[in-house]
């Protein structure tokens, strides 16, 4: 009974720590996209093309989860946020991004498989309010 007791203050200050985090990342609007790449090309559903390439849009203030298929190994590279994920082959990875700059931001693959080479797959383009 005393071991709850130790527990459960600590425990409470990070609940209500996690609440607050929640509501202050939650000011914006709450995007999910789900990103598949296939030979090399990044396509979805709700995205939209734009010069060429596929764009992830969503407005400033958003927190943005974005979940990633591949079928080749590769990094992926959020230029601007400068957030780098990794996915395996046949892999699933997840980018988690609070929209905080406007503009436009490439999504390179840093190689795919045993290739260096760097491709621009996708942009984010975070929209002003
Ligand atoms: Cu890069």
């Amino acid at each position: 009974m005393r071991n709850t007791k130790i527990f459960s203050a600590p425990l409470f200050c990070f609940c209500a720590f996690m609440l607050l985090m929640v509501q202050t990342s939650f000011s914006g609007g709450s995007q999910v996209f789900k990103i598949e790449i296939v030979n090399q090309i990044a396509t979805g559903p709700k995205v939209e093309k734009s010069g060429g390439l596929e764009v992830i849009r969503v407005s400033k203030g958003d927190f943005v989860k974005i979940f990633w298929k591949s079928d080749q190994k590769t990094e992926l590279h959020l230029h601007g946020y400068n957030i780098k994920t990794k996915l395996l082959a046949a892999g699933e990875s997840t980018m988690v991004v609070e929209a905080k700059a406007t503009g436009r931001f490439s999504i390179e693959a840093h190689g795919f498989g045993n290739s260096h080479k760097h491709k621009t797959l996708i942009y984010l383009e975070v929209l002003p309010r």
